[in-house]
């Protein structure tokens, strides 16, 4: 008799674990976001500096309080704003040689660069939540937080960097300054590699049986001084009545030095698979 109840109670745990797995379910989603940036530029004009991003995502849901997802993206960074006490041109005209520019008494500064990223992240809900649900578990806060890549391309465009010295006193007129001596880039025509870390906040919600609606709010701290064409810029700036060469950069690693980005998205999932299984025996060990 003892033998059969353990035989029971084995097999009763066998199925609920199965059905735990059963619970799990799979979303395809698309993305529209806007996109916003911190970082260097000053007095940033944050009615300039809103850019589009889109993307795809695809989501595993554990259970009802945990997922993995995964995320595509693409988009614009811009920004206007200043950089005080530094010796800025504007890219757009012509490049002669030898390139002169004449400096931007006004310190306008702005960059423009298109990116592409791809991201993991980990979910948690804060109720229970499933897509394919409209009367029950249809709606959850949700936090997350995961790792992403960051790739973009150099822009050429917006603003740059001149050297400290006129090219004759008096011309007001001004060499570039080149990041690297060897291969001639001015300081906006570098490409950004850089690792991120993405941290959001959001709120799922089911519409249909099979289509729910995501908004949240994603900030990523990224490992990359130079989305904004600003890699560690305290060295730009200059005393006009003693100008000094610029130093050199201080160093890659500085924590609080990197430039972030941060997105308002709106997404729409479609529940591909669900598992759908019997899990009466499981609803009953729960209770
Ligand atoms: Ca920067
Ligand atoms: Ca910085």
């Amino acid at each position: 008799m003892l033998q059969m109840r353990k035989l029971i109670v084995v097999i009763m745990l066998i199925m609920s674990s199965r059905c735990v797995m059963a619970q799990a379910t799979t979303d395809l989603g698309v993305q529209v976001a806007a996109a916003t940036y911190w970082g260097d530029i000053e007095n940033v004009n944050y009615s300039k500096s809103i850019t589009p991003v889109v993307g795809i995502l695809g989501r595993y849901n554990f259970n009802k309080r945990l997922a993995i997802r995964g995320q595509l993206f693409t988009g614009n960074l811009k920004a206007e704003g200043f950089f005080n006490n530094a010796n800025i041109a504007q890219s757009g005209g012509a490049r002669t040689f030898p390139e002169e520019y004449p400096r931007d008494p006004a310190y306008n500064f702005n960059f423009n660069r298109a990116f592409q990223s791809v991201e993991a992240l980990f979910e948690f809900n804060f109720r229970d939540y499933k897509l394919g649900r409209t009367k029950k578990d249809n709606w959850t806060p949700f936090v997350s937080v995961g790792l992403g890549g960051f790739f973009s391309r150099a822009s050429r465009v917006g603003s740059f960097i001149l050297d400290p010295f006129e090219t004759a006193p008096g011309t007001a007129l001004y060499p570039p300054y080149y990041l690297e001596p060897a291969t001639f880039k001015l300081t906006n025509n570098s490409d950004v590699l850089t690792l991120t870390i993405p941290v959001g906040v959001g709120l799922k919600f089911n519409i249909t049986k099979r289509l729910g609606g995501i908004i949240e709010v994603i900030v990523r701290k990224t490992f990359a001084d130079n989305i904004d064409n600003l890699d560690d810029p305290k060295r730009f700036v200059i005393d006009p009545a003693n100008p000094q060469p610029y130093p050199d950069k201080v160093s890659g690693m500085q924590l609080n030095n990197n430039d972030w980005y941060a997105t308002l998205a709106v997404s729409l999932c479609y529940q591909l698979w669900s598992s759908k299984g019997n899990c009466a025996i499981y609803d009953k060990i729960k209770k």
